[in-house]
């Protein structure tokens, strides 16, 4: 039987040491990085499950690879060696990738950022798919078998109509958590956004395989805690009664994103609680600049704010995400953006670095106008380590407003501060 090793890299990635050492240091932060490390990966996954009965698979999830790794999977035979990766630890994949052909192994490597660089892939794989794994895998697979594995597999951009249900069983017993998505990609096109377009168009996952889904985690862990992989969960047309029966029906808790209009919508805030929903996370992005592609997410920050109450109301916890180092940021912003967020009633937040992951406006105008930071690579593109030169303040003053944004925000005092928040808010969750 022909054999497929499945290898995603995950965990969680920071470049420069002062900001690994913050973040440890920080009990807001490290309370965030341990909960998401623990994440996998559903590219993969979802491979996985529609990878025929005629393979047989293992699954090595990553956070980082070494030599017993390669002789595991060495011993293990296999035809073909799956890797998956993001910007920030796809040059640890490609050197694995590396060790593994110099032992005559092959492999394919996909994902969000080879997708959008796959010439820099083909020098380190064997073969690079770009876009949704859907779309070409079985393709990959049956040509393995008849040895005419292609250097290249593109996907068609509007996306595949197969939802195969992922392999949740490669997690083993009682993960702690598991992904599941519920639609792809968005209606907007933020102009930093590293996700929505770059694998697809924007579609909706129908609710029968939703409803596989769920029952097949409900299988394996009685009360699972799902975060939902999606990019933008309500923005598109599906019937939401429909959506919140499904998950009530399964007894799930949940985490999903979702842009701040669904404040503005009563026939979610009245279920969405009482769906499993415990936290959402919001995309606020800046008190002052608003990027370009944020469509009808763009908005008087008053109206915002008042649907962030109307969802914490509801009895479900926002998690509000700022960005740092837009055009025009300087150290007063900063302190603005600091004294909001220790006022304001949301109660969890996430402020990270503007970076320009390839495929975006953004990486694409900074590249054009020179100023990436040429001696940053690729594993510093984390949210937390800074890329580019910024416009108005310079690289070292950047770097110090934003780790005294940290340091104000996720210090003791303000992280119980929101903790005592997330109380209230779950006050009014449905029992
Ligand atoms: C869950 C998640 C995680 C999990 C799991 C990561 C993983 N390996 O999948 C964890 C917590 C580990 C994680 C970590 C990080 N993440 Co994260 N994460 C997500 C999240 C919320 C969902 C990803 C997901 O499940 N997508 C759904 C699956 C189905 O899509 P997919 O993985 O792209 O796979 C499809 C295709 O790409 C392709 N494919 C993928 N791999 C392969 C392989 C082969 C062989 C083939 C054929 C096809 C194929 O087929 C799949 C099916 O269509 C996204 C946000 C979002 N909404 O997308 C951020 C996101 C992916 N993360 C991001 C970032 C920045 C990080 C971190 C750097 C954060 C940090 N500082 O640590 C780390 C990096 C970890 C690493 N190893 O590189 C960015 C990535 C941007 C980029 N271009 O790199 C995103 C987009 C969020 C953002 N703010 O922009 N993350
Ligand atoms: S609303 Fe969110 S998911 Fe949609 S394009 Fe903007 S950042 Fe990306």
């Amino acid at each position: 039987m022909p054999h497929v090793t499945f290898v995603p890299f995950t965990g969680f990635r920071v470049r420069e040491l002062d900001m690994l050492e913050l973040g440890m240091s920080l009990p807001g932060l490290r309370q965030r990085a341990s909960a998401l490390a623990e994440l996998p990966s559903l590219g993969l996954l979802t491979l996985a499950g529609m990878t025929p009965e005629s393979w047989t698979r293992s699954w090595h999830s990553v956070e980082r690879w070494d030599e017993d790794l390669v002789e595991t999977i060495l011993d293990e035979r296999p035809d073909i060696v799956a890797i998956s990766a993001l910007t920030a630890s796809v040059n640890e994949a490609y050197q694995f990738s590396r060790a593994l052909q110099d032992r005559g192994i092959r492999t394919i490597i996909g994902g969000l950022h080879v997708s959008v660089c796959p010439d820099e892939a083909s020098k380190y794989c064997d073969s690079v798919a770009i876009g949704e794994g859907e779309s070409v895998w079985s393709e990959v697979l049956s040509d393995i078998e008849q040895a005419n594995l292609k250097p290249v597999y593109r996907a068609s951009p509007e996306g595949s109509q197969r939802w195969p249900v992922p392999q949740y069983e490669l997690l083993g017993q009682n993960p702690p958590r598991y992904t599941l998505q519920t639609q792809r990609g968005c209606p907007f096109s933020c102009d930093f956004c590293g996700a929505s377009r770059l694998i697809s168009s924007f579609r909706e996952k129908p609710i029968e395989v939703i409803r596989s889904e769920l029952s097949k985690i409900r299988q394996l862990t009685p009360r699972p805690l799902i975060e939902l992989a999606d990019d933008n969960t309500f923005a598109g047309a599906r019937n939401v009664d429909e959506f919140f029966d499904t998950f009530a029906q399964s007894g799930v808790r949940y985490f999903t994103e979702a842009d701040w209009r669904i404040g503005e919508r009563p026939e979610v805030l009245k279920r969405l609680a009482e769906s499993g929903c415990v936290q959402v996370l919001i995309g606020l992005e800046s008190l002052v600049f608003r990027y370009p592609g944020m469509g009808a997410k763009q908005a008087e920050w008053n109206r915002m704010m008042d649907a962030v109450e109307a969802i914490q109301d509801a009895g479900v916890a926002v998690n509000g995400c700022f960005i740092v180092g837009a055009e025009g940021e300087t150290d007063a912003s900063i302190d603005r953006l600091i004294q909001f967020v220790l006022d304001s009633s949301l109660a969890e937040v996430q402020v990270t670095l503007q970076t320009p992951f390839p495929g975006t406006e953004l990486y694409n105008r900074l590249k054009k106008t020179g100023r990436l930071l040429p001696q940053r690579d690729w594993s510093s593109y984390t949210l937390f380590d800074l890329t580019y030169q910024p416009d108005t303040m310079t690289v070292e003053q950047l770097e110090g407003g934003f780790r005294r944004v940290l340091n104000e925000v996720f210090s003791a005092p303000p992280s119980q501060r929101r903790n005592q928040i997330r109380r209230k808010v779950m006050r009014n969750w449905p029992k």
